[in-house]
């Protein structure tokens, strides 16, 4: 019998050091093998996304779209930003994954399977609009700290599970519950078992909304590792970062969630206006609630060179909990705008879409604006909104550039 080849202590030391901890059973590591945590990981394969997404920070993994890449109604997973504060959970046991809720405010505290959820509450699916809180950020000046957004991380896929609301009244809400927050099974960049990367939460009347879903499956298949597998919130219309992934547990709470992130400068605004770089305390800081109203041009990408002198330009708009109401767009640096057709959202918290041929009147440079208004009346600014200190809720209009060469 040929004799295995375990690996030597000193490889072993400095794979330990690499991986930053002991590897308990090393001495068992045959010679040839790769360790998997040392096995390439190329995120585009990792997480099957596109080759054209463009990642901005490999620990935690933070990716984004392009605004081309986000022509399709309904986001295809491999087009979808992926934004980590940790580590995606490294086990994940479906037939053993439960949800409890507890908290202060709940009146039975409870724990269901994947298996209780899906057999004991109506399944819904929704198409939901989920768009991190600093998309944009890369725009403010003086500059934010984070990941550099630039237009790429919203996506609105369709989302299958059952309604939160049905499971808090399940466990029973207490009259003076005022906040849920979750806490999910990803790990802290520390690796400290004691801190959790993320923990937000909302206001218990957002939490009872009809549209809110604890999900188990992604555009009709169970959801990607990397969007929260096996179950995760969505909360559409509100930044990004309350829809918890890796879901494993809601507090239903009498207070304000005090989870990780929930303060100081994260996810937080001035509740005032103040100047760029002006510095501002914690108690002047308000959470951010609904997004505000914004819009992208999907088609044609920026650069494009028209042989024809008109083209349906395409996008999709927003307006957090609100609907679009009017979308303009102008192709003399914002002198003249025209309104265009805006669909209605396919259900409430989707985005809408247009696509509308526009004519220039001449060869040359030309820039397409597009303008969004909410049912408020609200504008999407056509400069960059409100500085703030972490660069959050940046909804100027998009723009892009072509040449006409007929
Ligand atoms: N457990 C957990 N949930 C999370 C996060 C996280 O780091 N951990 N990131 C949040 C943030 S900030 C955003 S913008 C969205 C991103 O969702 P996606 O990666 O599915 O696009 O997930 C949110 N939910
Ligand atoms: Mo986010």
């Amino acid at each position: 019998m040929e004799r295995r080849k375990f690996i030597k202590s000193g490889v072993l030391a400095s794979l330990s050091s690499l991986i930053g901890g002991e590897v308990v059973f090393g001495r068992n590591l045959l010679s040839g093998y790769t360790p998997l945590a040392l096995q390439d990981s190329d995120p585009f394969k990792l997480f099957q996304k596109d080759q054209d997404m463009v990642v901005l920070n490999d620990k935690p993994w933070n990716m984004e779209a392009q605004a081309h890449l986000l022509r399709d109604k309904v986001t295809p997973n491999k087009y979808m930003f992926v934004r980590n504060n940790g580590l995606v959970p490294e086990i994940i046991n479906e037939s053993k994954w439960s949800l409890t809720i507890d908290g202060e405010s709940v009146e039975n505290m409870k724990t269901y399977t994947l298996q209780d959820l899906k057999t004991k509450f109506k399944t819904y699916t929704y198409q939901l609009t989920l768009e991190c809180g600093g998309n944009g950020r890369s725009e403010f000046n003086p500059p934010a700290k984070g990941n550099q957004w630039t237009i790429g991380a919203v996506h609105c896929a369709n989302w299958t599970g059952v309604r939160l609301k049905d499971v808090l009244l399940d466990a029973g809400v207490k009259n003076d519950a005022v906040y849920i927050g979750y806490h999910s099974a990803d790990v802290h960049l520390s690796r400290d078992p004691n801190k959790e990367p993320i923990s937000r939460g909302i206001p218990i009347s957002k939490a009872m909304e009809n549209e809110i879903l604890l999900a188990f499956e992604m555009n009709g298949e169970s959801i990607p590792l990397v969007h929260g597998h096996p179950l995760r919130m969505v909360v559409g219309g509100w930044p990004a970062s309350t829809s918890g992934k890796w879901l494993q547990r809601i507090s239903i709470r009498n207070k304000v969630h005090d989870g990780t992130k929930m303060g100081g400068m994260s996810y937080r605004v001035p509740c005032k206006s103040v100047a760029p770089g002006e510095k501002v305390a914690e108690e002047n800081m308000c959470i951010i609630e609904s997004m505000p109203v914004k819009s992208i041009i999907t088609y044609p990408k920026t650069g494009a060179i028209l042989k024809e002198k008109s083209l349906n330009i395409e996008g999709h708009a927003w307006a957090g909990d609100l609907e679009v109401e009017n979308i303009e767009i102008s192709i003399d640096f914002g002198a003249t705008w025209k309104s265009v057709p805006v669909t209605k959202p396919i259900n409430k918290l989707a985005w809408q879409h247009f696509n509308s041929k526009i004519k220039f009147p001449k060869a040359g440079y030309y820039e397409i604006w597009a303008k969004a208004t909410d049912s408020n009346g609200i504008s999407q600014p056509m400069v960059l909104p409100g500085w703030n200190p972490k660069g959050y809720l940046n909804n100027a209009c998009h723009r892009i550039a072509i040449k006409v060469e007929v």
